[in-house]
């Protein structure tokens, strides 16, 4: 050994260096050439043990000293270029405009129900549900639309081939009014509630008519709750609804679960009253159903006759929305059209 071939050595590996031009991958296969346990100074380093002690001792530190040198610069460089390479990978380029992210909002629907919600909630109502597969008691008997009743008619019914576990037939709720009895038989009033959900009829459909479809009740019970009531309470509600000052109307009608019922309207929003093509230049909207509790209802509600006096309405979440944001046909709701759903 001599050290003419460590110097060598070093020279071929500092040209190795200069010609990778900060070559990674070429970097790494010199420190294979030069480095490895195969590499010419390792074997070097290996024949070590065959020398004089003389030689040992003069050449055994100079190729230590020449590895580590080596060693050092190469490994320093590798890492270096490593970084700047991971660096490069994860580097952002933040003048990119960004990509819109397609974000979802809530349904027409929903959206209309939570302001519904919202509104009666500011009034002091609670929310309250009911089921939407429900027995032939509460959708009719307990609101005193009994079997034979032709009344049973006006609510063309999906009737489902199980009965529950009393031997009652079930059906799809044709109306909200079903949640009634259920809530006054485990309620004491006074007490003011509204149930938004589904209900559901046997009907053809048209641009105001759905199978499927939501409505909301209100039922406000208590010693002393008259017309009047409803009526304020209807205004102020529709009048926060859609803005502005609304009129109330009431027709007489008939539900047999309300004595006196009505049906009632609100004064047209487009118009202000004067009449538009809206209205059919009436002046007038119409909106639902409502009444006095029929006392029926109370009794079958456990209640005692003529204990407590209220009022309940019910009508369609959807036929509100249309009103509200000019949608000139209920199927649209349910039609899973995007380029309805994204309107609003
Ligand atoms: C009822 O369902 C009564 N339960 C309402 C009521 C409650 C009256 C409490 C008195 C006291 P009616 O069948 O008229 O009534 O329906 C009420 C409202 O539901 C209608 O005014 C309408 O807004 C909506 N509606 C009824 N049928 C459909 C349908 N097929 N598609 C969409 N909306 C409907």
């Amino acid at each position: 050994m001599s050290k003419d071939i460590l110097e060598k050595i070093k020279q071929q590996f500092q040209k190795g260096l200069e010609d990778s031009g900060g070559n990674l991958e070429k970097l790494k296969e010199l420190q294979v050439k030069f480095l490895s346990r195969k590499s010419k100074l390792n074997q070097l380093l290996k024949g070590l043990k065959d020398l004089s002690p003389e030689e040992k001792k003069e050449f055994g530190p100079l190729a230590n000293k020449t590895k580590q040198e080596m060693e050092g610069e190469i490994i320093g460089l590798i890492k270096e270029l490593q970084q700047k390479k991971d660096l490069e990978k994860d580097w952002i380029d933040v003048t990119i405009p960004g990509k819109e992210e397609k974000i979802g909002h809530l349904n027409l629907l929903t959206k209309t129900q939570r302001d519904i919600e919202r509104i009666f909630t500011s009034m002091g109502f609670e929310i309250a549900d009911g089921p939407e597969i429900e027995n032939e008691y509460y959708n009719f008997d307990a609101l005193n639309i009994p079997q034979s009743h032709p009344a049973r008619d006006l609510w063309d019914t999906f009737w489902l081939k199980n009965k529950d576990k009393n031997g009652d037939n079930l059906l799809l709720r044709t109306h909200t009014s079903n949640s009634q009895v259920r809530y006054m038989e485990k309620n004491q009033p006074p007490f003011q509630i509204i149930i938004p959900g589904k209900a559901y009829r046997y009907e053809a459909t048209d641009a105001n008519h759905e199978h499927s479809f939501c409505q909301f009740e209100a039922l406000v019970v208590g010693d002393d709750i008259s017309v009047a009531n409803f009526k304020s309470i209807a205004e102020e509600f529709f009048s926060a609804f859609f803005g502005g000052k609304i009129e109330i109307r009431l027709r007489p009608s008939y539900f047999p679960f309300t004595e006196p019922g009505f049906e009632f309207d609100i004064s047209c929003k487009v118009c202000g009253g004067k009449g538009c093509s809206t209205c059919s230049n009436t002046g007038w909207l119409e909106m639902g159903g409502c009444g006095m509790v029929n006392q029926k209802v109370f009794k079958a509600a456990g209640y005692k006759k003529n204990q407590y006096q209220g009022f309940a309405w019910g009508f369609g979440i959807e036929r509100l929305a249309m009103m509200k944001y000019k949608v000139d046909d209920i199927r649209h709701f349910r039609s899973g059209d995007l380029r309805f759903v994204k309107q609003f």
